[in-house]
């Protein structure tokens, strides 16, 4: 997969996708990053990006100009065609099945804005979606970016060492949160691990896990919990640990 990152800040991505699972996905050849930096292509001695808003108000606003050749740029790089992705607080937030589209995608192209944005007609122009990572404000979409690359990165075949552990990752199969982990020692002051988790029992153990999933889910998580949807199993599991929860004497949230 190619992604192209439109960006005051290239180098941020690039040191960002640099290391972990990214990095080996880059290094497998999985992954291929190219950062494009709008003020390459501005104008005049000052290679200015931005300017002051039209109506007034604080801030700058990035300039149609500079993006738009950088974007032609970025775009005549590859004949692959590609969608571009602005990287906005108003953009729909980024879910894990909106990553696993992306992640099929043979290319994109990440649009950052940095300031107050980007001028609304090159957005309405040149732009095919638009993103958010949360309900929160960061100084800039490179961020956001560098969230997006990541999450597809390690989706593309090969990229995980065990191919087994994209598939358990919370909200990935069905939505839920993951299981706890433990490795050794099987007993510290900390605690002990389950059981359960020794017993060599592969039944009992996926079953646990899956319970605990549910639970969690359902403490910490709730709407995401669809619980008419749940199979009998499911519903079962579920009401067990809600029954030992509450036998605990704790409280729900
Ligand atoms: Cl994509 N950009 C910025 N600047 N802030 C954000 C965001 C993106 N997603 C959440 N907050």
């Amino acid at each position: 997969m190619r992604i192209d990152v439109i960006s005051l800040f290239p180098e941020f991505i690039a040191q960002c996708a640099g290391f972990g699972v990214v990095g080996r996905a880059q290094e497998r050849g999985l992954l291929s990053l190219q950062g494009w930096n709008p003020r390459d292509h501005a104008q005049g001695g000052y290679r200015r990006v931005d300017d002051r808003p039209f109506g007034g108000g604080p801030g700058m606003v990035m300039m149609i100009e500079p993006l738009q050749a950088c974007l032609a740029a970025a775009r005549a790089a590859d004949t692959q065609p590609a969608a571009v992705i602005y990287l906005t607080p108003q953009g729909a937030p980024l879910t894990q099945k909106k990553v696993r589209e992306l992640a099929a995608r043979p290319r994109l192209i990440l649009l950052c804005g940095r300031y107050e944005g980007i001028d609304e007609r090159l957005v309405a122009t040149e732009v095919d979606e638009e993103i958010s990572i949360g309900d929160y404000v960061l100084s800039g979409g490179e961020l956001a970016a560098a969230v997006v690359i990541d999450a597809v990165a390690r989706l593309q075949e090969g990229a995980l060492n065990d191919a087994e552990s994209a598939a358990q990752d919370s909200f990935e199969a069905d939505g839920l949160l993951d299981c706890p982990h433990y490795t050794h020692p099987a007993s510290h002051v900390l605690g002990d691990v389950p059981a359960v988790l020794r017993s060599g029992d592969h039944a009992a153990i996926a079953r646990w896990r899956r319970q605990q999933a549910l639970g969690r889910t359902w403490l910490r998580r709730p709407d995401l919990l669809n619980e008419e949807g749940l199979s009998k199993a499911d519903r079962a599991l579920l009401q067990a640990f809600r029954h030992e929860w509450e036998a605990a004497g704790q409280k729900q949230g």
